[in-house]
């Protein structure tokens, strides 16, 4: 039974009310807010088993507390990535040295320019991952995390993305062959073989749910999916990100776990 025992996360930092957006009329994120919310998901986390190493805010980079996207965290390798929004590329030197502490230096891969690649991108399914061709992850990322992927004895296919930000926007794996799919994703081929759980329009936002160690933590404020993840039999857990969703941000963005 697959298990999660570790976790990383990035503290909020003040310039989180910066990041970036493609919803401006949600408003900005309250700083006090989004740390507290960061602080109650850490405990989510760690309720579910699994150690939680927290780092410190970087100001320098207003997103990076959406340590999903500078590194791919798998059983057999990290692979560190080359973000595609120019404002976040720098995280990816930031996300190293946490990193360095639980794989070893011939474990650590690295997406390359031209690649670019964003691990909001990369959902894994056992032992293959889906990753989305986005406006952030482009063929050639695609070309290098497929080759390194074989390389550690693990597969990857791609799914081209036309509205979302990030494939994990719209689709998250719950393990069990159950998948929450919405929006573009509902009627994907590359989903077809899944339990699909489908997600209104209205609560879109809530794809993004996780599974930690067989509870799934489900974003508060969404109860048709709420009930949907119940009904699959799982354990539930709400945690509230309404100062992160302000900036495109969900559950999974803001923790690598493994
Ligand atoms: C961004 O646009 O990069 C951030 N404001 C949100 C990143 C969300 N990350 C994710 O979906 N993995």
């Amino acid at each position: 039974m697959k298990k999660f025992n570790h976790c990383i996360v990035r503290k909020p930092c003040k310039a989180v009310c910066d990041g970036i957006t493609s919803a401006p009329e949600l408003g900005k994120p309250d700083y006090e807010l989004a740390l507290k919310q960061h602080a109650t998901y850490i405990e989510a986390l760690k309720k579910c088993g699994v150690d939680v190493l927290v780092l410190e805010a970087d100001e320098r980079y207003p997103d990076s507390c959406f340590v999903e996207d500078p590194a791919i965290v798998t059983k057999n390798c990290a692979i560190i990535t080359n973000p595609g929004a120019a404002s976040r590329n720098g995280e990816k030197a930031e996300i190293v040295d946490a990193i360095k502490k639980f794989y070893k230096d011939e474990d650590i891969e690295h997406i390359v320019a031209p690649g670019t690649l964003e691990g909001g991108d990369v959902m894994m399914v056992g032992d293959h991952f889906y990753v989305g061709r986005s406006a952030r992850t482009n063929e050639e990322g695609i070309k290098q995390l497929t080759a390194i992927l074989e390389k550690h004895g693990m597969t990857c296919s791609e799914v081209p993305l036309e509205k979302v930000l990030h494939l994990k926007t719209g689709v998250n794996y719950l393990e069990n062959n159950n998948m929450l799919v919405a929006g573009e994703f509902v009627t994907k081929p590359d989903f077809a073989k899944y339990n699909k759980v489908e997600i209104p329009e209205s609560e879109s936002y809530a794809a993004n749910c996780i599974w930690m160690n067989g509870t799934v933590i489900v974003p508060e404020g969404y109860p048709a999916v709420l009930a949907a993840v119940k009904g699959l039999g799982y354990d539930t857990m709400t945690v509230d990100t309404s100062e992160f969703r302000k900036i495109d941000g969900g559950l999974s963005c803001l923790s690598l776990r493994f």
